[in-house]
């Protein structure tokens, strides 16, 4: 995982010297190309060579590996924690707490959701889960296998009904036996179908989740980015996760979301198997980011 950043950060500086002189704008432009190989946005790479640029001004032109990657590290650190805070989806603020998952087909939506069910309920809450996918053939055979794998209830109607009465049923269920979580699959859309959009935006109206994640496949690097963006647009989220990152070997995505589309990521998908998944740490990211630095 990440194995392309720490490559082409440690590749800055020549391998037998730790310790460079660099015209300022120099160093600045390695940071600068090395993070959009990476998969940083180029509005994060600017920020961040421009900080280097300047620390090496400062220092005379002198700089050493170990400075730079702490330069770089804080700099990251700092977009991560200008997002807003996430709310504690373990600690809900309220019985049922619903939440809604959003994302084009084949990211990952359904698998997460089977994962986080799961992972709730290895934690004592009871949840129930929607499948508001009636629109692909197989969707609700596929979270229906998921409900008896990870032992939790799914509610289900017929293929090609109202996905938002499902979710309805889900909340009603849920409601009368005051469980602790309702997660709703939707159906993947292609960018701009219009119909699926109006569909998630229907789901919303009725469902009013609490929280509505949307589902980005690192697989597909910097082209998340505009699929967030279009989300965003078109029905709005508070918060992500990111799938797949056991496939990441740039390691860079994850700082443009958070940076361009200033929303917390809550939870990343590392595997194909329900335990797959763990909750979003800055710190643990840094940490494969920049092991050196922790040195
Ligand atoms: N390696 C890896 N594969 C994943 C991860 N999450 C999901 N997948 C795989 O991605 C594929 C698609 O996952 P789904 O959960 O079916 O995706 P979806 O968003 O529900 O897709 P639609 O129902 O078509 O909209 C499956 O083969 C999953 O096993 C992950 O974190 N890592
Ligand atoms: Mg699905």
């Amino acid at each position: 995982m990440f194995e392309g950043f720490r490559k082409r950060l440690g590749s800055i500086f020549s391998s037998r010297n730790r310790e460079e002189v660099f015209k300022k704008s120099e160093l600045g432009e390695r940071v600068f190309e090395a993070l959009v190989e990476s998969d940083v946005s180029i509005g994060v790479a600017e920020r961040i060579s421009d900080i280097s640029e300047k620390f090496v001004e400062k220092s005379g032109g002198k700089i050493t590996q170990s400075q730079m990657l702490s330069i770089i590290r804080r700099s990251v650190k700092s977009v991560l924690d200008s997002v807003e805070s996430p709310v504690d989806i373990l600690k809900p603020p309220k019985k049922p707490y619903v939440i809604m998952f959003l994302g084009v087909n084949g990211g990952g939506k359904t698998t997460t959701i089977a994962k986080l069910a799961a992972y709730l309920r290895s934690r004592g809450s009871r949840v129930v889960l929607s499948a508001s996918d009636t629109f692909r053939a197989g969707a609700i055979e596929q979270i229906a296998h998921w409900s008896n794998e990870v032992g939790v209830e799914l509610i289900r109607h017929e293929k090609g009904s109202d996905p938002s009465s499902v979710a309805y049923d889900a909340i009603t269920h849920a409601v009368a036996r005051k469980m602790d979580y309702v997660l709703i699959d939707t159906a993947g859309r292609m960018q701009n179908n219009k119909n699926l959009v109006e569909e998630m935006k229907k789901i919303k109206r009725v469902a009013k989740p609490d929280m509505t994640l949307l589902i980005l496949d690192a697989m597909i690097g910097q082209d998340a980015l505009i699929q967030g963006k279009s989300f965003m647009d078109d029905v709005g989220f508070d918060g992500l996760v990111i799938t797949k990152l056991d496939t990441d070997a740039k390691g860079g995505l994850l700082i443009s979301l958070c940076y361009e589309l200033k929303k917390p990521v809550y939870f990343i998908g590392t595997g194909q198997r329900a335990e797959d998944i763990m909750e979003f740490d800055s710190n643990w990211y840094l940490e494969r980011l920049f092991p050196e630095s922790f040195n």
